[in-house]
């Protein structure tokens, strides 16, 4: 089998920083060896990258994307295999994709749909979140298959968009109870979506139709409510494990924090948007540009009485958040986004990021909200342990998969449609970004993906991962 050696870098774990040569045989790491080491013990290896001055960390691992989504009259753009690629390009190694059913459809053949998607495309490896949109006897008969036989060990559920994808108070609790019975973790998109579709409806009729009365009419006590919601429900259900996906409000972070401090199964993820975007510097934008920053929940204003930014940093630092995750949701501007002019409800929601989260939250440590090591735990460790998948993932160790990022905090990434973008929109989210360090060498099971400013991977080399359960309870 061949070998690699990444030399003269520096380790970085949750718990610390080590100068540690890495061994890499075919697709799993070998061993760790002091620095200097490789050089006494003569190890000989295939391939030799020079890590001198960088950082190796545990591949990304993006637990919320959605390639190929069908939404708001239209699809998310990047297929599996361009979200795959720009995933390597940004240093990550395995995404989680929601799987759909929706009301009225059978759990199984959702889930057949995904991997046809995503069989035979991948650049990196993949595994998949199942969405139930509509909670009924047999999904929730089906919820249990999925943990046992098929290695789907969570579900998302959504009190936003009634019609679509939305499950009321009832059914969150049978989904949530079934899962207090089988193990899984449910994933909630916690938004009152009833409440929403009342101020949308008010704001069209008074003509407030542009981009930024998206954010408008979903006030950040509207997530407050429904993440509080969601925490009692689960208790109820006797404290299954719920994940609060994307959020994006501290009156929702205080929820959670409040019932993780009462010792609760409750965790949550923050995406980048949320922590750099304002709703006057990006949705407010002139025209109809705005348009491109609309996403639910939405980005929220700096003129409200919270700092949302600053308590999501914060709540990451405290562990009151546990990841960050991208919802990795692109759409083009042109003909998709542009089906909202004249009416934001009509402008399919989502961002791309996948290709960028490893660098945003980079940008978080170059500014001292975060440690080095927290940037590994966030974006890396916990969402393998949070969704089933250590230490196969997420971890620089002896036997676990050789997914690794080799990072350089000496050179600089600028972010644009110009400049480094591989997703499959026709514009970034993050144009004109200049980030402090570089996405340098990325290995997929040991076989390297990026170097040199090449992708050097290959379709279909991504394989299926089949999760466990939560590995991250209280
Ligand atoms: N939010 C988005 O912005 N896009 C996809 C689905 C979601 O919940
Ligand atoms: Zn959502
Ligand atoms: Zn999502």
């Amino acid at each position: 089998m061949a070998r690699t050696l990444i030399k003269n870098g520096t380790v970085i774990s949750p718990t610390g920083r080590h100068d540690f040569d890495v061994l890499i045989e075919g697709e799993t790491i070998l061993a760790l060896l002091e620095r200097g080491k490789s050089d006494s013990l003569s190890i000989t290896a295939d391939k030799v990258i020079d890590a001198k001055g960088k950082y190796v960390i545990p591949g990304g691992i993006d637990v919320h994307t959605h390639m190929e989504l069908p939404f708001g009259g239209t699809a998310a753009v990047d297929t599996f295999e361009t979200g795959t690629i720009a995933a390597a390009w940004g240093g990550v190694t395995t995404i989680v994709d929601m799987a759909l059913q929706r009301y009225g459809e059978n759990v199984h053949e959702g889930l057949a749909e995904w991997h046809r998607k995503a069989g035979g495309n991948c650049a990196v490896d993949y595994a998949f979140h199942q969405i139930i949109g509509g909670v009924d006897e047999q999904s929730l008969k089906d919820m249990t298959y999925l943990v046992d036989h098929e290695g789907v060990t969570s579900f998302k559920l959504f009190m936003a968009y009634p019609g679509v994808f939305y499950s009321d108070d009832g059914q969150i609790l049978r989904a949530m109870q079934t899962a207090s019975e089988n193990g899984a973790t449910i994933m909630m998109h916690a938004e009152n979506g009833i409440a929403i579709d009342v101020l949308v409806q008010q704001h069209i009729a008074r003509g407030d139709t542009d981009p930024k009365y998206h954010s408008y009419s979903r006030p950040s006590l509207l997530e407050g409510e429904a993440t509080n919601r969601a925490i009692v429900l689960s208790k109820v259900a006797g404290n299954v494990p719920l994940y609060i996906v994307h959020m994006s409000a501290s009156e929702a972070l205080n929820a959670l924090a409040e019932a993780r401090h009462e010792g609760l199964n409750v965790f949550g993820e923050t995406c980048p948007q949320y922590l750099y975007m304002t709703l006057e510097d990006h949705l407010a934008r002139p025209g109809f540009e705005g348009a491109k920053f609309v996403c639910s929940p939405p980005i929220r204003s700096k003129h409200d009485k919270h700092d949302h930014h600053g308590d999501l940093w914060k709540g990451l630092r405290m562990n009151e958040l546990a990841i960050v995750s991208t919802d990795h949701c692109p759409f083009c501007y042109k003909d998709q986004k542009e089906l909202g002019i004249g009416n934001f409800s009509k402008i399919p929601n989502g961002m791309g990021g996948v290709e960028h989260r490893m660098e945003l939250i980079y940008q978080g440590v170059v500014q001292g909200e975060l440690s080095l090591e927290r940037w590994v735990e966030t974006c890396s460790t916990t969402p393998a342990r949070m969704f089933g998948m250590y230490p196969q993932k997420g971890v620089i160790a002896p036997g676990s998969d050789a997914d690794i990022l080799v990072w350089d905090p000496n050179k600089k990434t600028k972010i644009g449609i110009n400049d480094k973008h591989h997703m499959n929109m026709d514009h970034s989210s993050w144009e004109g970004t200049v980030i402090d360090g570089k996405v340098d060498t990325v290995l997929s099971r040991g076989m390297v993906v990026i170097e040199n400013d090449k992708y050097t991977g290959r379709k279909g080399h991504g394989k299926f991962i089949k999760r466990g359960l939560c590995q991250y309870l209280n």
